[in-house]
């Protein structure tokens, strides 16, 4: 939770790792907040979010993971959206996962954006995956570290990003209506476990 002053001492800092201040402890948040280790396309979750492109067109990553998780059907669903916007989410069936729903968001590319920008977009992505779900009564939600593979956003900003916004929502718009949410760390990849391991009591810290 420090903050590197920049080497000349005046821009702030791009990115907050962890938050401005120690946020109120809370047993009843903390108990929202789950970190999993493994594949998220196994999880019986209210809302999977897939980490997609603009052209909702299947991919590598986490993506093609859920396409082929999902079966065929999952592509000809999505072949009827247009498309989604950088930072927007699009809700499908789940088809063959046993997940309730599908959100497919699309997080920022890290290096076509300003640092602030990128961030906005991947919180965006975040934020509007759980109104989505609460909206649709979904209690249940499991994330990937989103934009954090191809897309190249590093590991540890993107887990900061992921838990501020979403301790912005459960304690603002969308209290009370989440029971769990889910981050998934994939197993080839201890960077994020390291990350979330570390963040997670930073936003979330123990009663
Ligand atoms: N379960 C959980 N997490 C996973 C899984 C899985 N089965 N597989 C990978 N991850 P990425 P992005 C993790 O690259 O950076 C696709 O081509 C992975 O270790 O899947 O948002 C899309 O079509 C990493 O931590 O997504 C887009 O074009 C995280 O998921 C592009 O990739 C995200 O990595 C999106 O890139």
């Amino acid at each position: 939770g420090t903050l590197k002053a920049a080497p000349d001492g005046t821009n702030p800092p791009a990115t907050q790792i962890g938050p401005k201040e120690r946020p109120e402890p809370s047993d009843e948040l903390n108990n929202v907040v789950a970190l999993f280790m493994g594949d998220i396309t196994t999880l019986g979750v209210g809302a999977a979010v897939n980490a997609a492109n603009k052209r909702l067109r299947g991919g590598g990553g986490v993506d093609g993971a859920f396409h082929r998780a999902a079966g065929p059907e999952l592509l000809k669903e999505c072949e009827k959206h247009s498309g989604c916007p950088t930072g927007d989410v699009v809700m499908t069936l789940s088809f063959d996962m046993p997940c309730s729903k599908i959100i497919h968001t699309v997080g920022p590319v890290y290096h076509s954006y300003p640092k602030d920008e990128a961030e906005r977009l991947l919180a965006s992505c975040y934020t509007k995956s759980l109104q989505l779900a609460a909206k649709t009564g979904l209690r249940s939600i499991a994330f990937p570290a989103l934009s954090t593979g191809i897309f190249g956003y590093p590991n540890r900003d993107g887990a900061a990003v992921a838990l501020s916004a979403t301790r912005q929502f459960l304690t603002g718009e969308g209290k009370g209506t989440m029971d769990k949410v889910i981050f998934t760390v994939f197993l080839d990849k201890g960077k994020d476990e390291k990350a979330y391991k570390e963040l997670i009591p930073l936003f979330f810290p123990p009663v």
